[in-house]
């Protein structure tokens, strides 16, 4: 008997390891505590994961499949993947072990010790839910000097066709990011997103959450994620339908009690299995040839998935191990307290740990320019910083988190995938929110108690690195301008820097 194993995140019925499977063999998937704790996830995370596992596997027995599947409280449970196969290979006659590649380098390191451990050929089939492979990733890197997101993203669009003329893009442009700016307008009217109703499985999921997992990060209810392929599906749609149209415009827009905006909210289903790349943008490029939203908005959110989604997890295989270790700007600050109780006063920080907590979801700007940047500028830990990322969205995984992390938001990697650390003062996060209208500090103050934090860390940071970060041409200016700073607006910002950091030591709300 074939034994295959499906993990959590490889929720598709068109997998590799599933291709050539017959009744006869074993489909085997395991809810572990190694999975479920090697970070703490949040509980959202977990209840929303079980649950489409449990659906999944039930979808693969009505399709006339032999499944086993190991629920997270039976007392037989070894709390391991490998426990689990290993007891499939005690108790039966295996002649093999079929895996399909996983999503994080831990994970692969781990199954390359299976044949012996188990003592049975041991398989592990690619994972071709991608459209770019590790390999083809390798292939275009070599020998670049900087490896651009925009370059990958255009050679993609030529391989799949994807909004083309001929040889070129349609509209004549490649990137229409600089249309995507738009400030939060007053009055929008945001559509509700996606509401999946909560049936018997997930509400035995969410018991065992809160049983299970309460001292995790987050809440539970309420719970509407999507967790099935048909409603992820409809999820696609109602993006499509409802928000797609706008989701160019107010891509970097953030509106207190907004958490979803005009984002697609489909990352989940996207990196569990529930939905494909290709199926997503394809969606996407028809709506815009039947003038359902415009160029702006279709070209940006394909830009996400076919360019950013497929370049981060290229520069993830690329660059581990190593890339894991980096802390190129040395930043050695532990994680503030507030991160996990969102008790700050700092309004925007407030509102986008609350949502965090609440929904396991916030857009890309909260997590770019105000949790990301509130990250880099302060200097924290990237191990810690990363840890959080990793447990506190539901749609994180190693694979992709990583680069967002410790390459796109903290410039740990020295530069490898941005060209320049993603730095703002308070003024980047007024023009592009109202979180500052309800908050404590003020945005256009630069010193003293009153002012914005971000203003004084902006320059605090700036300084800081000047010896590693001064030559990048793209901070040339703010270097000019911090040359021409005099000794005492400079003291200053060390001055209030000193007193936000020692607040946060004596455990003050900041
Ligand atoms: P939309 O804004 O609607 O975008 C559509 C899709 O494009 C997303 O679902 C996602 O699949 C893809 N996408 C967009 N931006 C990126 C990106 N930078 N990298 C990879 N894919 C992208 N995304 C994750 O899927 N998992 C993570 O753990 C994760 N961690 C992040 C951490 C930081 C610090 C930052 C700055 C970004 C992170 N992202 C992560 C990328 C992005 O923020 C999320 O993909 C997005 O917010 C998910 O919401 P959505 O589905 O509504 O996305
Ligand atoms: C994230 C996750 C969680 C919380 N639990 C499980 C689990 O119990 N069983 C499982 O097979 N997978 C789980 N996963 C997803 C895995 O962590 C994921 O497959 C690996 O990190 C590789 O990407
Ligand atoms: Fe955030 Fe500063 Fe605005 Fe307050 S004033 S919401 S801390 S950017």
């Amino acid at each position: 008997m074939k034994v295959r194993l499906i993990l959590g995140d490889q929720l598709s019925h068109s997998l590799a390891g599933l291709a050539d499977a017959t009744t006869d063999d074993l489909l085997l998937m395991c809810e572990v505590r190694q999975e479920a704790t090697y970070v703490k996830h949040h509980k959202k995370k977990i209840a929303f994961l079980f649950s489409a596992m449990r659906h999944f596997a039930a979808e693969l027995s009505d399709n006339g499949y032999n499944v086993r599947y190991i629920e997270y409280d039976d007392p037989e449970n070894s709390g391991s993947l490998l426990g689990e196969v290993c007891n499939v290979t005690r108790q039966m006659e295996v002649s093999e072990v079929i895996l399909t590649a996983p999503g994080e380098y831990r994970v692969s390191q781990d199954f390359a010790g299976w044949s012996r451990a188990l003592g049975v050929p041991v398989t592990i089939r690619d994972d071709d839910r991608f459209l770019a492979t590790p390999e083809e990733f390798a292939t275009w890197a070599e020998g670049r000097k900087q490896l651009r997101m925009e370059y990958f993203y255009r050679d993609m669009r030529r391989k799949y066709c994807i909004l083309m003329d001929h040889d070129g893009p349609i509209g004549g442009q490649w990137n229409y990011d600089a249309e995507n700016r738009k400030p939060p307008a007053t009055g929008l009217d945001v559509p509700d997103t996606f509401r999946a109703p909560v049936d018997a499985i997930t509400q035995d999921v969410i018991a065992l959450v809160e049983t299970h997992f309460a001292d995790h990060f987050g809440e539970l209810s309420p719970f509407h994620f999507a967790v099935t392929r048909d409603q992820a599906l409809v999820a696609l749609e109602q993006f499509i339908a409802k928000r797609l149209q706008h989701f160019g415009d107010y891509q970097d827009a953030m509106i207190q009690g907004e958490p979803w905006m005009y984002h697609s909210h489909i990352g989940f289903y996207l990196n569990c299995g529930l939905l494909g790349p290709l199926e997503c943008i394809e969606r996407a490029e028809a709506a815009y040839h039947k003038g359902m939203a415009p160029l702006n908005a279709v070209e940006g959110f394909i830009r996400q998935i076919l360019g950013w989604r497929e370049y981060v997890r290229g520069i993830y295989w690329l660059k581990m191990p190593d890339y894991k270790a980096m802390n190129f700007l040395d930043a050695k600050r532990p994680l503030p307290d507030f991160y996990w109780t969102a008790e700050t006063q700092m309004n925007c920080m407030r509102q986008c740990i609350t949502e965090t907590k609440q929904n396991a979801y916030a857009h890309h700007i909260q997590r770019l320019m105000v949790l990301g940047n509130f990250a880099l500028i302060a200097g924290l830990d990237p191990d810690e910083v990363n840890e959080w990322y990793l447990l506190v969205y539901a749609d994180a995984y190693e694979w992709v988190e990583l680069p967002n992390v410790t390459g796109m938001i903290l410039f740990a990697d020295g530069g490898q995938m941005a060209s320049k650390p993603y730095a703002a003062s308070g003024s980047y996060i007024n023009k592009m929110s109202n979180y500052c209208g309800s908050c404590k500090y003020k945005p256009a103050v630069k010193n003293g108690p009153t002012a914005c934090p971000f203003n004084y860390l902006y320059w605090d940071f700036i300084e800081r690195n000047a010896g590693k970060l001064r030559g990048n041409p793209r901070l040339g200016f703010m270097y000019k301008t911090l040359d021409r700073m005099g000794d005492d607006k400079r003291e200053a910002f060390k001055d209030d820097t000193r007193r936000f950091f020692k607040a946060i030591e004596n455990n003050e709300k900041v």
